[in-house]
């Protein structure tokens, strides 16, 4: 495995997506800043990635929906990881299920803290050091939720449709600057995402993945892969995937 000197820091990378991407980038050499805030996990996680790819990582735990304790981390990270090449926006949620008029306002809060405040302030704090060594690249990770809203899906959907806009308007504000800026926008995958939108009823949440087969954590990480690993002058704007099952937010196709 060769190293190649470049240091990625990937939000909710103790599991999921997160935890896939960061196994992605180590196999191909990256030195990795991993968050989330299950700090035995993300601890568990960077040690395995040092020693299974020889790769230096630091787990750095706290919750993104909190400005200060955001601010707090993301200034302590130490100086051989500081110069971030690619900063993956992946921590986020769907909380809960109810339509609009029934909606808890807990759980509209932990989505919009999370999805789109946790990822601007992460964005905030980095970009400019991205900006003065005139090199680096945000990766958002968004949703078919992004483009096309389903029942129910009312606050996360926003949360993710803001994704997206705030992905596209980072390509404009940072042309100048030689940032790249991708957006991810996958469809129905299985990981701990169903468990958490359904406070851990881990039967509702197998059950929407019944009939069709689901996109896996490793499926999404690939592309993100692809995408950090294009030449300095090409940008993936943005790539929409899904399970060969489903066609959008709304259509899925499940065998009986
Ligand atoms: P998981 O629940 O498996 O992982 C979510 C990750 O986000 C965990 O590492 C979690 O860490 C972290 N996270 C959540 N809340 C916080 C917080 N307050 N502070 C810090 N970290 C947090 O879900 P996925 O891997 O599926 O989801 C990753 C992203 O992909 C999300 O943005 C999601 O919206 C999006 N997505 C998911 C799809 C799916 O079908 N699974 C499809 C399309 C997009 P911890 O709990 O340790 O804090
Ligand atoms: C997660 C997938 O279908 O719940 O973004 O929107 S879905």
């Amino acid at each position: 495995m060769k190293i190649v000197n470049k240091i990625a820091l990937i939000t909710g990378a103790s599991a999921g997506f997160g935890e896939a991407i960061a196994f992605i980038l180590a196999e191909h050499g990256w030195n990795l800043i991993i968050t989330g805030r299950r700090k035995e996990r993300l601890e568990k996680i960077a040690a395995s990635l040092h020693e299974e790819f020889g790769v230096d990582t630091h787990a750095l735990p706290f919750d993104i929906r909190d400005r200060k304790e955001t601010e707090i981390a993301i200034n302590s990270i130490p100086h051989k990881f500081k110069e971030i090449d690619l900063l993956v926006n992946n921590a986020g949620l769907a909380s809960g299920f109810d339509t609009i008029q029934e909606g808890n306002f807990d759980d509209w809060e932990a989505m919009i803290d999370t999805n789109i405040k946790g990822l601007l302030y992460v964005s905030r704090l980095l970009l400019p050091g991205m900006i003065e060594r005139k090199k680096g690249h945000v990766i958002n990770i968004g949703s078919t939720a992004s483009k096309v809203v389903y029942p129910k899906g009312n606050v996360y959907c926003a949360s993710k449709f803001a994704v997206d806009a705030i992905s596209q308007s980072m390509r404009i504000d940072l042309l100048p600057h030689k940032i790249k800026v991708t957006a991810i926008h996958p469809g129905a995958a299985e990981t701990e995402f169903s468990v958490v939108r359904f406070h851990g009823d881990e039967q509702r949440a197998n059950s929407v993945y019944n009939g069709f087969q689901p996109l896996q954590a490793r499926d999404v990480a690939e592309a993100v892969y692809f995408a950090a690993s294009r030449p300095e002058h090409v940008n993936l704007n943005e790539i929409v995937m899904t399970p060969l099952a489903q066609a959008n937010s709304t259509f899925i196709h499940r065998e009986q």
